[in-house]
């Protein structure tokens, strides 16, 4: 099979190729890296969220941690913040449904949003944690800014 020789002329170019294809490896964007999220603490308590007003930034990206110190509750944000239309994009974007972020006594859940659009947004427990009207009062808000 004398008819196929490998000459120094061949590899030049697929050394060529190679190299290239590794350069334009290497120029590849990394892999991004999540941006550290807005970390906040909030414990749901018989009747009351502690802290019940939470500050974030238009945009950022916000983590809240939610604890129960008693018994269930849940939170629930409102979407939209006050006053807004709600026909358009909602002001907080959910990687996932929030569904009722509910979360049991000495447990701790995390709700995590971005805070895409400034304003006010109520959240409220979404757990029936009374036979009264205690629970009515278990409120809190979110205020984005600019
Ligand atoms: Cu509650």
């Amino acid at each position: 099979m004398g008819n196929i020789r490998i000459t120094a002329g061949c590899l030049l170019p697929l050394l060529a190729v190679l190299l290239a294809s590794n350069v334009v490896k290497t120029q590849e964007p990394a892999t991004p890296v999540p941006a550290s999220p807005h970390v906040i603490e909030i414990a749901a308590k018989t009747f009351e969220f502690i802290p019940n007003e939470i500050h974030a930034k238009a945009g950022e990206r916000v983590q809240i941690r939610l604890r129960s110190t008693d018994r269930p509750h849940g939170l629930k944000l409102n979407l939209y913040p006050e006053g807004a239309s709600e026909d358009g994009p909602p002001g907080l974007v959910f990687d996932h449904p929030q569904d009722e972020a509910k979360v049991d006594k000495h447990h701790e859940r995390v709700i995590e949003f971005v805070a895409a659009r400034p304003g006010t947004y109520d959240f409220k427990c979404s757990v029936k944690c009374s036979m009264g009207h205690d629970h009515d009062r278990m409120t809190g808000k979110m205020i984005v800014d600019e």
